[in-house]
């Protein structure tokens, strides 16, 4: 059994693969994998995740597991690479796939965000994108982060389409978009 919760392990994992693989002496790659091994040398190296000290080692295997047990689908274990699915600050824009989403996203914020979004659109604000949820109950989880009452916002995403704005895809519940004007944008 290991002593560090899986969030505590998952929280340091985003940290490295979304905001500042730098600090681990990693590189990502245009999409943002980076080599799974060269991964776990460098989380064990920094947060000591070390048999013969406190923590059991990190390993592919407990990574593994951490996914397998999430909330939500954060990383992704690809040809022996490891990459953030979505969540990205770092300088460079990483690339997701394109695709055409559903006709229909909801994004979950802040009550005091609002003026500004009906003003502004949604930005991507301290992130390289706008993340989109496929339903109303995720994006009020999402939304939950920033207000105790949150604001489901509804994005005409078959509009924005047809615009000419193009969507990414993240995971099964999330979408990505460089912004968004407020035309899309359904205040309830
Ligand atoms: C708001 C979590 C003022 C936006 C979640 C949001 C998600 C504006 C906040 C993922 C604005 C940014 C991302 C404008 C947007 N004026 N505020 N014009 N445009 N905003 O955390 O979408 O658990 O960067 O509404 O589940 O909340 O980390 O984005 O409230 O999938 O895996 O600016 O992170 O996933 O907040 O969350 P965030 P988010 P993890």
């Amino acid at each position: 059994t290991s002593h560090r919760s899986d969030k505590f392990i998952s929280k340091k994992m985003s940290y490295a693969l979304r905001h500042n693989p730098g600090k681990y002496g990693l590189k990502l790659d245009e999409y943002g994998y980076t080599d799974l091994n060269q991964f776990l040398k460098a989380m064990n190296r920094v947060h000591h995740f070390e048999p013969a000290l406190t923590e059991p080692a990190l390993t592919k295997e407990r990574i593994e597991s951490i996914m397998a047990h999430a909330d939500k689908e954060r990383f992704k274990i690809k040809n022996g690479q490891i990459c953030a699915l979505y969540g990205h600050s770092i300088p460079g824009i990483i690339k997701h796939p394109a695709a055409i989403p559903p006709a229909i996203l909801y994004h979950g914020t802040a009550r005091r965000f609002i003026p500004s979004i009906k003003k502004l659109g949604l930005l991507p604000m301290q992130r390289q994108y706008v993340h989109l949820s496929t339903d109303v109950a995720t994006a009020k989880q999402v939304g939950s982060r920033h207000d105790s009452h949150p604001v489901i916002l509804t994005i005409n995403t078959k509009q924005a389409v047809a615009d000419g704005i193009h969507f990414y895809f993240g995971n099964n519940q999330v979408w990505l978009v460089d912004e968004l004007p407020s035309k899309y944008i359904h205040f309830p």
